[in-house]
């Protein structure tokens, strides 16, 4: 495929911290565009998704332990039909955000394409939560539980449909901060985990075989939710969750050079980062970094 569409998410109700709204704007600033055109796709800039206003007295995200429940939910109808639309093309969409609560949305708009989509979820940390769970009410720490069908039914049904994906088809690399209901889903669902653990012993050369062969064999299409905290924050500083002791930078690339080998990709999502608390952009440089790689860039 060599058509990519690209759709920026200016989203930061999923969370506390403010920043992460200018994600997208970072992230094309630091030149993405440019650098998967070097690489000879078609890229389509589709613009951002309009944000939903939160509720200046939200005392039902309260009562809920939902923060900005219903912008949230109303946002990701948005992306939702947005990249149902870019897969209907036959384009490769490629979401840019935001807070990590926008994975709701995309993966409604990818999922009903397959008959079981894979999923990667790169991140320091499970985002398995649900409002009975939730230390925070925060729903970036929701939205893979609410892929599975679990959790209030504005964030389950967002497209009309649930669950999303199944619990065998998902792979998390790089956890090291999982909560306690957290840690129990993933033993109950039997969810397949390479925390930081299994990597410093396996080495990510082995993580990712294992993950590809794990997915190329019960999957027929994965989409790679890459939230940028999953990177150890001396590589990626501007996220709003930092979490020590996480993947390097070179480790990400194999993670993304491997991929792209294995042509195992078909959407993808680039999440959590914030400006404001970064160095000079170098959390959006990661990003696009590694979507190069993702994309097949090589060094020589
Ligand atoms: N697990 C915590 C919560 O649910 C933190 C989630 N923060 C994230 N997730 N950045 O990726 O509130
Ligand atoms: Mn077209
Ligand atoms: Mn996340
Ligand atoms: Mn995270």
């Amino acid at each position: 495929m060599k058509k990519i569409s690209i759709i920026g998410v200016p989203m930061d109700l999923g969370q506390t911290r403010r920043g992460v709204d200018m994600g997208p704007s970072a992230i094309r600033y630091a030149g993405v565009i440019e650098r998967l055109e070097n690489l000879n796709y078609e890229i389509e800039d589709l613009g951002d998704i309009s944000i939903g206003k939160a509720e200046r007295i939200d005392d039902e995200g309260v009562r809920l332990n939902l923060r900005n429940l219903k912008a949230v939910a109303e946002t990701n109808e948005k992306l939702a039909q947005t990249v149902d639309e870019v897969v209907q093309r036959g384009h490769f969409p490629l979401v840019l955000g935001g807070d990590h609560s926008i994975a709701i949305g995309t993966l409604a708009g990818v999922a009903k394409h397959y008959k079981n989509l894979g999923v990667i979820w790169y991140d320091a940390h499970g985002d398995l939560n649900t409002a009975e769970t939730s230390p925070s009410g925060n729903i970036h720490g929701m939205p893979l539980a609410a892929s599975l069908g679990l959790g209030h039914p504005a964030l389950t049904n967002i497209g009309g449909y649930s669950p999303k994906v199944k619990p065998e088809n998902i792979v998390l690399i790089g956890a090291r901060s999982l909560d306690e209901g957290e840690k129990r889903l993933i033993h109950e669902k039997g969810i397949k985990v390479y925390t930081m653990h299994e990597v410093d012993r396996l080495g990510m050369t082995k993580v990712m075989e294992e993950t590809i062969a794990y997915l190329k064999e019960r999957t027929d299409g994965v989409h790679l939710s890459l939230d940028l905290d999953g990177l150890d924050p001396h590589d990626a500083p501007g996220v709003g969750t930092p979490v020590i002791g996480g993947l390097t930078y070179r480790e990400s690339h194999l993670a993304m050079e491997m991929l792209a080998e294995a042509k195992l990709i078909t959407s993808a999502e680039f999440v959590e980062v914030n400006p404001i608390l970064d160095e000079r952009n170098k959390t959006a440089s990661v990003a696009v970094a590694l979507m190069g790689s993702l994309f097949g860039e090589k060094l020589v």
